[in-house]
């Protein structure tokens, strides 16, 4: 999940224990820096070494949510204590539904991760679970590494056996101790329902939908969607009216697995779905069985951008890309609280210690961790040079050798998935760095449209905003990805600006190339660019010419290589 960052911050009083009593924040803490564990697993699921993306750094939590939510009052005391405290990087799997979003600087998140900027400290943020609708993405600040989540190679399977002898695969984490020996009736919901239920709402398990009498003992068929309530709730549901089991249909055909504890469940897409309501209309006794849940390792494609991950642009704005960076988020294996276990663990069974959970919430760790790692190798970096360097080496190949696809089998944009998925061993030689500065942020301030009088105050500087501030200016802010909200057709070449500092070898010529969308002309002036000891920085223009191409958004790259290096730039261009 993506805890949800409350805005009523009168009532809600965060308890005065330092406990993680919901276990989000020390899963999240584990993967980003957990110790090496060896023979982790939940329940004998995704068995192995488990170790968090940077095991020897330390972490220093800060509790801001209760089971109200997360004041903002208590999130920006809790950043000025981490930055007190002398953290190098601040996680936060946090953030606000996009369509209540506050601007900027009315955004506790944004407005703490500003000053965390400010005083070095880099801030790495969740990107939210709302996708996968466009303007869904969160924590979108410059100043702030947003990150998109991706399904791994490993997925959890839960078969349905039916009466007839088919097999189906669906999508579960369960403790099931049903085995392949005894069948149970299959019932579809709205078949079953409680008298004077509307259909819709007993073909999706909608509580108080179903009759129990008639739900007892059997496994139920339910549908995932309208009438829309959790699968933890409809879980509970066929549960309390002792159903055997419960196999959900997923309209949307893509969502991280669920883990249902001990009660037998399963999760299938539309097509199967109707395969097993069609077995159900047409036998007198329809029978099924859930079996146990198996790991199946080495998935291809991986990664693939997750179902719920949200997509940008921004609503705040389209002039900077967002989400920057995409990493693991579906099915991620972490620490949890004994409390959380207590909830999912069988009878008699021993407490693992260990949860799989899904989430940009745990894709953000993933490149907290990956920062970390960056910087213990380059302790003097600043948070813009580190974040450069993995979104100019992130990858945008799976492990089929094709470009990543976003779960429709379509090649995912950079809306979806940023730059690509984190390569954090290539980060820690980028070549070439873009450096954003606090004067770059304060610049973006002005051309969104803040007052001057309030970036004063906010970032307490005397800064002049630029006379000339319009929100076009904001695609040359010194960011290591280009986007721009609007290039009219009619008006020629834009030009755009960026330059890059020299990490590498001190002496060395980089040339550029260009991956441009079909219609559009995209130019790098200067063609190369070549450092000395003594010129560390190069400045260079994009030229961007759409007046051939289609409108809309089209995505495309600017890479600069010298030897073994590659840095590469990812630019969306919205032509008009
Ligand atoms: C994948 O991309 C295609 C084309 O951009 C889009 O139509 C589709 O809705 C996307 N699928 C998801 C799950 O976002
Ligand atoms: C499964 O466990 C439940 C209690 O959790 C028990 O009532 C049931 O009889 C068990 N079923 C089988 C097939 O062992
Ligand atoms: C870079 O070039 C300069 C002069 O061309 C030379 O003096 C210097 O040794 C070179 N540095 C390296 C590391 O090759
Ligand atoms: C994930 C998991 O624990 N699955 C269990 C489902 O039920 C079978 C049978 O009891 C177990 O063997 C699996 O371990």
């Amino acid at each position: 999940m993506h805890a949800s960052n409350g805005n009523n911050t009168t009532q809600m009083r965060v308890d005065k224990s330092p406990r993680d009593t919901v276990g989000h924040g020390t899963h999240t803490a584990s993967i980003a820096a957990g110790a090496i564990v060896a023979n982790a697993s939940y329940h004998g699921l995704a068995q192995g070494t488990a170790r968090g993306g940077s095991p020897f750094f330390r972490i220093a939590a800060y509790k801001v949510c209760s089971e109200d939510g997360c004041p903002g009052s208590t999130i920006l005391k809790a950043i000025d204590d981490a930055v007190k405290d002398g953290v190098d990087i601040i996680s936060i799997s946090i953030g606000t539904s996009a369509f209540l979003q506050p601007d900027f600087l009315k955004d506790p998140i944004a407005i703490g991760a500003f000053h965390a900027e400010q005083m070095g400290v880099m801030v790495v943020c969740s990107g939210g679970n709302e996708g996968p609708d466009p303007f869904t993405v969160t924590n979108a600040a410059p100043w702030i590494f947003t990150v998109a989540a991706s399904n791994i190679d490993r997925g959890f399977h839960s078969k349905v056996l039916l009466g007839n002898g088919r097999i189906f695969q669906g999508s579960a984490i369960n403790f099931s101790n049903l085995t392949r020996t005894e069948t149970y009736p299959l019932a579809y919901g709205k078949d079953i329902a409680a008298k004077y239920s509307p259909i819709p709402e007993a073909r999706s398990c909608y509580p108080g939908s179903l009759d129990p009498e008639k739900v007892k003992g059997k496994i139920i068929v339910c549908f995932d969607g309208f009438p829309v309530v959790s699968r933890t709730i409809k879980k509970l549901v066929a549960e309390d009216a002792n159903a055997k089991g419960l196999i959900l249909i997923n309209e949307n055909d893509e969502s991280a697995p669920f883990d249902s504890g001990p009660f037998p469940f399963t999760e299938v897409g539309t097509t199967i779905g109707y395969k097993i309501l069609k077995y159900i209309n047409s036998n007198k006794n329809p029978s099924a069985i859930i079996l146990p849940t198996v790991e199946i390792p080495r998935i291809k494609p991986a990664p693939v951008v997750a179902y719920f991950s949200s997509r940008g642009p921004s609503v705040l704005t389209e002039n900077i890309l967002k989400p920057d960076i995409m990493a693991p988020g579906v099915a991620i294996l972490g620490a949890i609280t004994p409390k959380d276990e207590e909830e999912s663990a069988s009878d008699g069974e021993k407490p693992g210690g260990y949860a799989l959970e899904s989430g940009t919430s745990m894709a953000c760790p993933h490149v907290t961790g990956a920062s970390a790692l960056v910087k213990s190798v380059h302790p003097k970096w600043t948070s813009s040079m580190i974040r450069s360097a993995l979104m100019t080496t992130a990858t945008v190949y799976d492990n089929m050798r094709k470009p990543v696809t976003n779960g429709s089998a379509s090649f995912a944009t950079p809306h979806e998935m940023g730059v690509g998925e984190i390569s954090p061993v290539k980060a820690l030689n980028p070549g070439l760095v873009f450096e954003t500065t606090t004067e770059d942020y304060l610049r973006f301030l002005c051309y969104n449209g803040s007052p001057e009088k309030t970036i004063r105050s906010m970032s307490k500087t005397k800064f002049k905003c630029p006379t000339k501030s319009s929100d076009d200016l904001i695609s040359n802010i010194n960011y290591p990805s280009i986007s721009i909200s609007k290039l009219e057709k009619s008006k020629g070449f834009l030009t755009i600006k960026r330059s890059v500092t020299n990490v590498g070898h001190p002496n060395v010529t980089y040339t550029s190339t260009v991956q441009a969308p079909m219609g559009m002309k995209v130019k790098v002036l200067p063609k190369k660019i070549t450092f000395l000891e003594n010129v560390k920085r190069v400045s260079f223009k994009v030229l961007f010419d759409g007046s051939e191409a289609s409108s809309g958004y089209k995505f495309g790259s600017i890479t600069w290589s010298a030897a073994q290096y590659s840095v590469r730039t990812v630019f969306a261009v919205n032509v008009e």
